[in-house]
């Protein structure tokens, strides 16, 4: 593991002793500390004993919103298995190129963090990995940002080969500009002429040459897993049925919906990004119109930059699908802006203005009638269910039928004995509401036709019988 190698150098460098003494400086705290992890991914369990959280206030960002950032970060190193012991929130004025945040805040965050017994520091904001190394010299504790936090997340839920391949191309490139840290203290322990170069420096050179090495090499293997997906997709794509992708904030419960609808066995936990791989289950709606749908991966606020790159052919789902299936968390108290995080990914998709089906689901957790109210004056297309309990199913086939083209047509048809290959389609695609042999040997039939049907069979159509 490319942090563990950097962790094994890094600590063998002499820190310095002495601290700059300055004033506190204003800020707030919010208490998310929990006396217990969540119960899934325990990676960093047994290397961590507690971690402190660090929130940044900026002129933009109002005092509520930051909390709420604070929340979902205690949330994500929860779900890498830290116990999450305090937070603390930094005023930031203008960016400290040497820690980010001032001085004096982090003389603070490293005394409330000792206290509370804490060996890794989470800032929620991206360091700049001089930024990264100078905290964990000055605090002496292992620094992360969330990027890092949700790359180790995505690595420990990565299955398959591409999931595999995508987080360690993340990864790679994350920490390529993080070497130059490790090696460091080699230079300084060598000294050497002004010119000369030190074994640090070498070494950091190997080791970038390693790196892009190895990124170049994933770049290759990742570049042939998506040539077979894109065959597989092309298979799809080419079907009469409609593809639409389920998208939304992770643990809004998609994967609990593609369950529900189809019967599919996804796995669906209370984690965050449980789903890392598409998956795709044929829906066939009562009336008989089928679907595709295909489960994605959740979005997150400040999604690392690399991770969007890295899993835009899984991302992509959402790109090529015909329209859109969005999920939100009908109960939790953050759905309006795990929204416009959706649609902000969505943006730099460049799928913002697809057709979308707007879901809330778990209206069975959310009793305050007040907010569904809000909920539907926001959204008054949305369609309200439940995959636990399966209310509002009934309309929301309604629509999915209308997404997949102008839904169903009612239609009344004719057809000779010689079309036999159209019957046996009247059977299978499509809902056949009666059917009956005329004197002539016709098959003459009035049917619910999906719309990909409606052309095919309009040859055969006729006026409705009186
Ligand atoms: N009560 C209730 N719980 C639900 C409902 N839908 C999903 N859940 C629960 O919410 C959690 C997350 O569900 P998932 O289906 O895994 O969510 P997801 O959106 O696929 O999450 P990621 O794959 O992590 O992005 C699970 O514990 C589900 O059992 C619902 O309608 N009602
Ligand atoms: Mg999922």
């Amino acid at each position: 593991m490319i942090r563990g190698e950097i962790r094994k150098n890094k600590d063998e460098k002499e820190l310095p002793s002495s601290f700059p003494e300055t004033g506190k400086e204003e800020g707030f705290s919010c208490d998310i500390s929990s006396g217990s992890t969540s119960d899934g991914n325990n990676e960093k369990k047994d290397e961590f004993s507690g971690a402190f959280l660090v929130g940044i206030q900026d002129h933009d960002t109002p005092e509520s919103a930051v909390k709420e950032y604070v929340e979902e970060l205690s949330e994500l190193v929860k779900t890498l298995g830290v116990e999450v012991k305090g937070s603390l929130v930094a005023p930031l004025h203008a960016i400290n190129p040497k820690f980010y945040i001032g001085s004096g805040k982090l003389e603070e965050i490293k005394s409330q963090a000792k206290n509370l017994k804490c060996d890794m520091l989470v800032f929620d904001c991206p360091l700049g990995p001089s930024q990264q190394r100078n905290i964990e010299k000055f605090c002496k504790m292992q620094v992360y940002d969330r990027q890092e936090v949700i790359l180790d997340i995505f690595a420990s839920r990565a299955a398959t080969r591409e999931a595999v391949i995508q987080v360690e191309l993340a990864r790679n490139r994350y920490y390529l500009p993080r070497l130059a840290g490790a090696w460091s203290h080699l230079s300084r322990q060598q000294g050497g002429a002004i010119g000369s170069r030190g074994a640090g420096e070498k070494q950091i050179e190997y080791d970038r040459r390693m790196v892009k090495r190895k990124i170049a090499s994933l770049e290759e293997e990742l570049a042939l897993v998506r040539k077979q997906r894109t065959t597989q997709r092309k298979s799809r794509m080419r079907g009469d049925v409609a593809n639409c992708a389920i998208i939304g904030y992770t643990n809004a419960g998609k994967s609990s919906l593609l369950n529900a609808l189809t019967g599919a066995d996804v796995l669906a936990e209370n984690k965050l990004f449980a789903t890392l791989d598409p998956t795709t289950r044929r829906l066939v709606l009562p009336d008989k119109t089928e679907v595709l749908l295909t489960d994605t991966v959740g979005f997150v606020r400040k999604l690392p930059h690399s991770l969007v790159e890295a899993f835009k052919s899984t991302l992509e789902e959402a790109v090529i699908a015909d329209f859109l299936l969005l999920v939100l968390d009908a109960s939790s108290p953050h759905v309006e802006s795990h929204w416009e995080t959706t649609l902000s990914v969505l943006e730099e998709l460049k799928a913002a203005d697809k057709k979308m089906l707007v879901v809330f689901n778990k209206c069975d957790l959310q009793p305050d009638r007040v907010v569904m109210t809000r909920l539907r004056n926001v959204a008054p297309e949305g369609v309200f269910v439940s995959a636990k309990t399966r209310e509002g199913f009934d309309l929301l086939h309604t629509r999915l039928a209308s997404c997949c083209g102008t839904g169903s047509h009612l239609m009344s048809l004719r057809l000779p004995p010689s079309a036999g290959e159209y019957i046996s389609l009247l059977y299978s695609k499509c809902n056949l509401l009666s059917q009956e042999y005329d004197e002539e040997g016709y098959f003459c039939a009035k049917a619910y036709i999906p719309a990909s049907l409606k052309e095919k069979f309009e040859k055969y159509g006729k006026s409705p019988k009186k």
